[in-house]
């Protein structure tokens, strides 16, 4: 993508997250909490994964893409999808930075490939129109402390094969005061001075951002996300949103909810 396209999108998306904030503030905030609270067994259809057995003041809390769906290619042909998960914890100790499917950029093992036409799911074979089922996120949460997470979805070109640069940009992410308000520049910035985006080559391609605050308050979860960059629209699922993403003339959409115990 070219600089000036790169910087009038993300001019746009700041516009885009003073509006959604707006919408947040007065609406969202209120259905995604109460959307938390309800703990019919229907909200939680699948075991938490990935954790240290939780303690006696902690929540075990998970973040859960249950469907992404391709409806629209950054280029033709399939999309090689991957996400960028990164985050920090209000106890100024945890942090976390991880690659999905895995940390090999530029190898088949490191990301979903990702298609607009058929209906395969989780094709391990060829391009899937939908990867369901993938675990974001799970952490125990201390009572009184919070994450500040940001999801960066993204679709690979010719970023640095074999090149480490998650732990930069995680490092770059936890400096970062408040990981859940970051401004869509600013996040350009950082994604660009890791080494996960190059200016002037064919470089990845960002699909879509969003971000999440969740608390633990005397064993009471309360979530906000917030919409980063790219996002045209978004609508309460569960226990989270569907999100849409349109970064380089893609469309995708996603279903992400989050559960506790
Ligand atoms: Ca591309
Ligand atoms: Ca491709
Ligand atoms: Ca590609």
């Amino acid at each position: 993508m070219k600089t000036s396209m790169r910087r009038n999108l993300a001019l746009a998306a700041t516009k885009f997250l003073l509006a959604s904030t707006l919408f947040f503030t007065s609406s969202g905030l209120e259905n995604n909490v109460r959307a938390i609270t309800d703990k019919s067994p229907h909200s939680y259809p699948s075991a938490i994964r990935r954790s240290t057995p939780v303690q006696s003041n902690q929540k075990r809390f998970e973040v859960e893409l249950e469907r992404l769906e391709c409806d629209h290619t950054t280029e033709s042909g399939a999309d090689e999808v991957y996400i960028l998960v990164t985050g920090k914890n209000s106890d100024g100790k945890q942090t976390f930075s991880e690659r999905l499917p895995s940390n090999h950029p530029r190898e088949a093992s490191g990301h979903w490939d990702m298609n607009d036409s058929g209906n395969a799911a989780n094709n391990p074979k060829g391009d899937s129109r939908h990867i369901t089922n993938k675990s974001l996120f799970v952490s125990n949460i201390g009572d009184g402390d919070a994450w500040d997470l940001v999801f960066v979805f993204m679709e690979e070109d010719h970023g640095a094969k074999g090149e480490n640069v998650l732990s930069g940009f995680g490092e770059a992410m936890a400096a970062t005061e408040n990981p859940y308000a970051i401004a869509a520049g600013a996040l350009v910035t950082i994604l660009t001075e890791s080494g996960v985006l190059e200016l002037n080559v064919d470089s990845d391609d960002v699909i879509g951002v969003v971000s999440l605050h969740v608390t633990n308050e005397a064993g009471k979860i309360t979530t906000s996300w917030n919409a980063v960059d790219r996002v045209p629209q978004r609508f309460p699922f569960k226990n989270a949103f569907q999100y849409e993403f349109n970064g380089d003339g893609s469309f995708y959409k996603a279903w992400i909810n989050t559960k506790y115990e």
